[in-house]
Formats: structure tokens, sequence, C-alpha cells
């Protein structure tokens, strides 16, 4: 990427210009995703400036409320979900809203609706809000094809293979959008002085092999068999190569963004503590594992592949190992060879 010879170039590819491009190649298509997508732009730019200035503007901090995970909500949390489902709802294009923040789904006024299902996590990785590390936005988008006065869960509690799209928005030293709409992985970054997403990582492709491997080793003595023994082989391969390195923010977005750059593997385990693992199904572990397997690599729970999963409830949590597919396969062939 020829960054001197960009700045001066003129014909910007945008997010908006790159859907409406990727709309094209739908004859059928009426705009609709491109203006949900838009929405969901406008969010990410909001949460970005009051990350940016979360300090200055006393956003730090408790908003003294407890959400559906039993977690203590930040004020960041609740500003940015506000955001999201007013955006979403302010779209048109929306009948069915499931957010992390949000114990129920929200149904969309039906005077208001439109023929998406959007699952969101508006500011994962809040462990890491107030010191300031990277944290992010996570989305994935399904389509309802009926009457939409006959919607009901289960337009929205279906595998991640039928996702329409998905994406995160990282909140980090610059702010990256990165999306998938089914026809491979592209990243945006936001230049503030034109408040505008551009084109700054075109097909973005997994390494097949990865030298980092990223996962909480505090759970260690809970983990199963499969796990242990994965870790132990980053850490002491036996077949002669070099040792990987241990990389673990702490913030799914940040971890992931990370691991499909430079290849590797991200992993959030099932342990004795959590036996279904911590991260959610709709709105971390479907729309990062889309985005892998649209960049060439593999997401896994342990049993299946994560995107054939079936989710059951809206805030269904499973473990999860995705990242080059190299690395996937190994994992997979560990928990095979304990199914022997
Ligand atoms: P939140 O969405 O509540 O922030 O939780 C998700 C998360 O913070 C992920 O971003 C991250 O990968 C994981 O939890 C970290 O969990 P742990 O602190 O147990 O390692």
């Amino acid at each position: 990427m020829d960054h001197a010879a960009d700045a001066h170039r003129t014909d910007l590819m945008t997010v908006t210009r790159y859907v409406l491009n990727e709309q094209s190649r739908h004859p059928e298509a009426r705009g609709d995703f491109t203006i949900l997508l838009s929405h969901i732009v406008l969010g990410c730019k909001f949460v970005c400036t009051a990350v940016n200035k979360a300090g200055l503007a006393k956003l730090i901090g408790l908003a003294g409320e407890t959400n559906v995970q039993g977690e203590e909500q930040k004020k960041l949390d609740v500003l940015s979900n506000e955001v999201f489902v007013k955006a979403l709802v302010s779209s048109g294009r929306t009948c069915i809203l499931v957010s992390e923040e949000d114990e129920e789904a929200t149904f969309v006024d039906p005077r208001l609706r439109g023929k998406y299902c959007v699952v969101f996590d508006p500011l994962d990785g809040s462990s890491n809000i107030d010191c300031g590390v990277s944290i992010g936005t996570i989305f994935g988008v399904y389509m309802v094809d009926k009457d939409l006065d006959k919607i009901s869960l289960d337009d929205v509690l279906q595998p991640g293979k039928n996702m329409l799209a998905a994406g995160y928005c990282m909140y980090g030293s610059s702010c990256t959008l990165v999306i998938s709409t089914g026809n491979g992985v592209n990243g945006f970054t936001l230049d503030p002085s034109l408040g505008e997403f551009i084109l700054t990582h075109p097909d973005i492709k997994i390494p097949k092999k990865g030298k980092i491997y990223s996962v909480n080793e505090g759970n260690a003595k809970n983990w199963d068999g499969p796990t242990a023994k994965y870790v132990e082989k980053c850490k002491f391969p036996t077949d002669g190569s070099s040792p990987k390195s241990l990389r673990y923010i702490g913030s799914m977005v940040a971890d992931v963004h990370r691991t499909l750059l430079y290849g590797g593997i991200f992993l959030y385990p099932a342990d004795k503590k959590s036996p279904n693992g911590k991260l959610r199904v709709l709105y971390e572990v479907f729309p990062m594992s889309f985005l892998m397997e649209q960049a060439g690599g593999q997401a896994f729970t342990g049993k299946e592949r994560a995107l054939d999963l079936i989710p059951t409830k809206i805030h269904q949590r499973s473990p999860i190992f995705l990242g080059s597919y190299d690395e996937v396969e190994e994992i997979k062939a560990l928990y095979a060879a304990e199914q022997k």
C-alpha cells in the first residue's frame, strides 16, 4: 500500500462508496442495506468521539446500573447502546435488535420496521474502558424474508452462516471499521478531518499459519485437555519450530483485529468455571467467525464449525477458537483425538 500516493489520491474509497459498489452486484437491491450500514457507521463515529473524549467528558466509570450479564454497566456502555438502538430504529430498515446491554430483544415499532435483524455489542472490552486500552463495537446482520408483522425471536436465533454481513469498529490509536458483506473482508480507517471511513485494508486475508496465540492464561487450571495440550504446544513446540508469542489485550475486538492482520489464534475456551465459555454467540462469536471465514481463517467451538451453531437464547455463550486455518485445524485434531 503506497500511503504517500494515497495521501494525494482524490478518488477516496469511502465505506459508503464501497457498499454502493457491492450493492451494484445485486441488481435486485433497493439500497436498504446501504441505508442500514450508514446508520451503523454513524453510531461508530459517535462512539469513537465519546471514547476519545471519555476522560475529559467524565464518561469514565460506572453508570450505577447492572446489565443482563450481571456486569456493572459503564457510562460509555449505556451511552453507546442508546446511540446504536436509536440509529438502527431511525434507519427504518430494522425489525429486531439484540444488544449485549439489553435483557430482551427489541422488536421495532411495526410502523418503523424494515427487513433486517441486527445483533450487536455496542462496546466490547468494557474491562478496558477506564484505562484507555482499545475497545470496540461488534455487529452482525440477518435478513428476514417474511411478513414483518409475523416476526418472532426465531428470526434472530439463526445459525451464524445465515448472516448477511458482519463487522466491528475498533476504537484504538485510530478508529478502524472492518466489515464483510459475504464477499471478502475490508478495513476502513476513520479520517477525522473528513469524518469519513477510508479504505486502508483492502481484501484482508489472514495468514494460513501464525506465530501468536491469544488467551487468558489465568484460566489455565480449569481448561479441558485439548485446550491445555494446544497451549502447551504453543509454548513448548516439539516439531523444532519456535515457540509462539502470547498476546492478550482482553478486548475481543482488539485481539481479533491483531489476529486477522498478523495471523495466529484467539481462543476463549470453556473451562470448569464457565462450561460454556464467556463470549456470547449472537453478537461476539458469530460476527467474528463470519469475518474470520471470509478472510480465509476458521472458527470452531470445540464441537463444531462456529457458524453452524443454532442459538436457543439471545445471550447464549459458547467456547470459541478462531484464527489462521492451520492453527484451528490443530485444535480440531486435538478435540477429535479426545473423542476417540
Ligand atoms: P464485555 O463485552 O462485557 O466487555 O466482555 C467481553 C470481553 O471483554 C471480551 O472483549 C474479551 O475478549 C473478554 O471479555 C475478556 O474476558 P477475560 O477478562 O475473562 O479474559
